[in-house]
């Protein structure tokens, strides 16, 4: 069994929507990092960085810290998800997932809707920043069915939760033809509608 130490947000949803689409059991222990319960020593102990996600996966006793590594994970474990063959482009769109979708669009969520009128720079930076995001997965989009080539893999899992933000966003998910095609194919799916609202019951992704 999979404990998924876990908080409503789109690093935490990418894990329950996993844990969905391959089909295991899983609890989910509520971390609120709006509590400060994440610097707990004994959650530091299975997150260096007091961070969600983590998975302690009891069948031996292994936890794992950040979503990209648990992903891996759970796609090895599973034989779901992260193919073989298709290893190398899986794993440049989830590190840029990691790297540069995430961070950059976390960064619009902080000055653009949690904090508006605090830093004119800020918000500017990371608004343009992440309209770019939009265009450069677009352009990918025009080009396969899903950001490793023909198959959904972990990589359009760790990266579907951030634009199910959209709506937070303001760039105008229907000006990205390709990018919404791919979004709400991915929102149609039975294990992400479940896995995205693994919280808060209620929640449906957001329509374009
Ligand atoms: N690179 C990490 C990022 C995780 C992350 O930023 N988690 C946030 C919530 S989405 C968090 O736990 N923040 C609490 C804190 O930093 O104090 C991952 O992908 O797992």
């Amino acid at each position: 069994m999979i404990e998924l130490f876990s908080a409503d947000t789109p690093n935490g949803k990418k894990i329950s929507i996993m844990l969905e689409e391959i089909g295991y059991e899983y609890k989910v222990t509520k971390v609120d990092i709006g509590n400060n319960e994440q610097f707990k020593p004994e959650f530091i102990k299975i997150s260096p960085f007091s961070k969600i996600p983590v998975i302690t996966d009891h069948d031996n006793n292994e936890s794992i810290f950040e979503s990209g590594a648990i992903l891996i994970y759970l796609g090895e474990k599973s034989g779901k998800f992260y193919d073989t063959k298709d290893r190398l482009k899986i794993n440049q769109w989830l590190m840029a997932q990691m790297g540069t979708v995430g961070p950059m669009i976390g960064q619009h969520h902080q000055f653009h809707h949690y904090n508006p009128g605090k830093s004119e720079f800020g918000e500017e930076r990371y608004f343009k920043i992440t309209k770019r995001i939009y265009q450069e997965l677009d352009n990918r989009l025009k080009q396969s069915k899903f950001l490793a080539g023909e198959n959904y893999s972990i990589a359009d899992i760790a990266t579907w939760p951030w634009i199910a933000r959209h709506e937070w966003h303001d760039i105008g998910l229907n000006n990205f033809e390709n990018l919404k095609r791919w979004y709400v194919e991915i929102s149609e799916r039975e294990p992400v509608i479940k896995g995205f609202k693994f919280m808060n019951k209620d929640e449906l992704p957001p329509k374009p």
